[in-house]
């Protein structure tokens, strides 16, 4: 039997739910951070977001009408295990398994990512967050009352959203929570983040669960500004830093030589135990991917970013320049729609860990727009998920890599973190006053890719 294609959007709990307060959840660390003065724009929160806690059913409707085959969302974890260690909050267990119920109900099956950003607060007061092996073991408990819970009805796992984020931009830049700035704690934030999620797997694997369990790592492709040498390696350099950090583990056993030599003793090493458990811990291998840029190995002539001028400790440690073509389209949160990038990056990907299957866990783009009927007009976005669906499918008809799914970033606007609700992914509008829903034009033009492509 041909493996089905699963056509869906994706969420995540901080940037949906909302009810920050409510049936016993506790804070998380997007709570503390979001109600701190200064980082978040227009002060913007999550404390009520798209209100999905009370709306859920309504946004399943929407998913019903749009026809996707699949749905991933995260659970808050604070809302599970209020303080991240101790007790289950059994109206926690309960939102989740109405919305699940519900998903099935409309023959929509549930993707869960059990690790979006949203640290229970506790484990970071106490242990640093991931700078501690503490909350490895936290999560591995946690992730274990997951399965318990909806394991008899959801088979598709996702431990950790982007663990490049969480460290870069959350551990590295200080752009995101906790926000710390260090050029040694993302590499030891990492480690830990991997940790987990191999204790996570372990406890997925033997305890028998029905299903497969992987990661979702994001990743922009880098295109060598020119064919020399120099400008190839300098590519390839940047996808090993960005994306094989964080996936060589988890398949090939090991961080990447180039990072190895590079960092020293700033980049932890595996024990032989932690080997075991991490290698060989993912059944498929989820994509986020948003851009491209040119890498180059000297400073592009013009325009650019140079090493050392990048995204905080991280970037400083490639010797790699970025820059684009002034020609690509920009979206509004600066990002270049390069979808041949994206067909690029599904072949390097399919070279490197060969045939396990794939999930494109997001893409999609942020559009402004002055008033609700620009909003809801967006030809921008249509066209944008016109262009990179088509390079997927090239990817998956044409070149032979085991595409799987597609999951469009986002069924609905929502708290863009640091950007609060000024940046809109949504294929729907959310009118923040009202908390109202109104698909827009590319939520029409999905609808077609969709059916078009399942042959409805
Ligand atoms: C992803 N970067 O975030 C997240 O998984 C989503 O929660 C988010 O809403 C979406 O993409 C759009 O931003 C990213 O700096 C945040 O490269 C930052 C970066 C990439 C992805």
């Amino acid at each position: 039997m041909k493996t089905p294609f699963y056509w869906g959007t994706a969420t995540a709990a901080y940037q949906i739910e909302g009810a920050w307060l409510e049936d016993g959840k506790g804070l998380n660390i997007w709570d503390a951070y979001s109600h701190t003065p200064g980082k978040i724009k227009n002060a913007d929160t999550g404390d009520v977001a798209c209100d999905h806690y009370h709306l859920f059913e309504k946004d399943i409707e929407l998913m019903a009408e749009l026809g996707v085959t699949g749905y991933r969302f995260s659970l808050s974890w604070s809302r599970i295990i209020p303080d991240g260690k101790g007790s289950v909050n059994p109206a926690g267990i309960e939102f989740y398994n109405r919305l699940i119920d519900g998903l099935l109900a409309k023959g929509i099956t549930p993707f869960i990512t059990l690790y979006h950003w949203d640290l229970p607060l506790t484990l970071q007061l106490e242990n640093d967050g991931w700078l501690s092996e503490k909350t490895s073991e936290a999560f591995c408990r946690y992730a274990k009352t997951c399965f318990d819970a909806f394991g008899d009805r959801v088979n598709h796992w996702i431990t950790f959203n982007e663990n490049w984020c969480t460290a870069v931009l959350g551990y590295g830049n200080g752009e995101f929570a906790p926000g710390r700035v260090s050029n040694t704690e993302p590499y030891l934030a990492a480690h830990n983040l991997l940790i987990a999620h191999g204790m996570a797997v372990k406890e997925f694997r033997e305890g028998g669960y029905p299903g497969q369990i992987g990661l979702a790592n994001n990743c922009d492709w880098r295109e060598p500004l020119t064919d020399n040498e120099a400008d190839r390696a300098a590519a390839q350099e940047s996808l090993e830093f960005f994306f094989a950090w964080l996936t060589d583990p988890v398949i090939l056993g090991d961080y990447p030589a180039i990072m190895k030599e590079r960092l020293g003793d700033r980049l932890p090493s595996f024990t032989p135990e932690q080997q075991a458990l991490v290698k060989g811990s993912v059944d498929f291998i989820g994509l986020n991917h948003y851009t491209t840029h040119y890498a180059s190995a000297r400073p592009p002539e013009k325009g650019g970013i140079a090493p050392g001028e990048g995204n905080g400790g991280m970037s400083d440690d490639q010797q790699v320049s970025l820059s684009a073509d002034e020609a690509w389209q920009k979206t509004s949160m600066g990002w270049y729609v390069v979808p041949w990038g994206f067909r690029n990056l599904l072949n390097w990907i399919h070279k490197r860990y060969g045939d396990y299957p794939i999930y494109v866990t997001e893409n999609g783009c942020s559009v402004a727009a002055n008033s609700r009927e620009e909003a809801v007009d967006d030809q921008f976005r249509a066209n944008f998920l016109q262009g990179y669906t088509d390079a997927m499918k090239a990817a998956r008809d044409e070149d032979g890599v085991p595409v799987q799914g597609y999951f469009c970033w986002s069924l609905m606007d929502n708290f863009e973190w640091t950007r609060g609700y000024d940046m809109r992914f949504g294929i729907t509008y959310v009118d923040f006053e009202t908390l109202e829903r109104t698909p827009k034009a590319s939520f029409r033009a999905y609808q077609k890719i969709i059916g078009d492509d399942l042959g409805r």
